[in-house]
């Protein structure tokens, strides 16, 4: 069985963060999601996310191509849940591209195109306006 780990914090799930767990599911068998935790996101954003760390994972829990979830605390952890979770991939969007690349050792590391036109930002600017 060929287990597949990816991470975000989907806040204001959408449909660019469906698409890129299906895809990363039909990498392997298994899917793992690790969900940035409000202080992770805090650190990366200097802001709080919309949904609450509880809300998030509720949500990503409740899809049906998501196997395991847990929080994602640090992201100098990212080399430890390889491990723990014992993954065979890691995906991201290619936002990320490069970026993980020192995990190659570990795991396979792919980055897939991101869904264009959607995100978390867009839309509470559309929201604002
Ligand atoms: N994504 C996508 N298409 C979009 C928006 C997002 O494919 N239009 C992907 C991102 O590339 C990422 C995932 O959805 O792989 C989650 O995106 P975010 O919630 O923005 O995640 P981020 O805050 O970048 O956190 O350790 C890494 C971080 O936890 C990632």
């Amino acid at each position: 069985m060929k287990r597949v780990i990816t991470f975000g914090t989907f806040d204001l799930f959408h449909i660019g963060h469906l698409r890129i767990l299906e895809r990363a599911k039909k990498q392997g068998d298994y899917l793992i999601v690790g969900i940035s935790t409000d202080a992770l996101n805090y650190s990366k954003k200097q802001k709080n996310p919309i949904y609450s760390q509880e809300d998030r994972r509720k949500i990503i829990e409740a899809l049906k191509v998501v196997d395991e979830v847990f929080y994602e605390e640090s992201l100098e952890l990212k080399g430890e849940y390889i491990q723990k979770y014992k993954a065979d991939v890691l995906v991201m969007g290619n936002d990320w591209e490069g970026r993980f690349d020192q995990f190659k050792s570990l795991c396979e590391v792919v980055y897939l195109p991101r869904t264009p036109s959607i995100s978390t930002t867009e839309i509470i600017e559309i929201i604002k306006e």
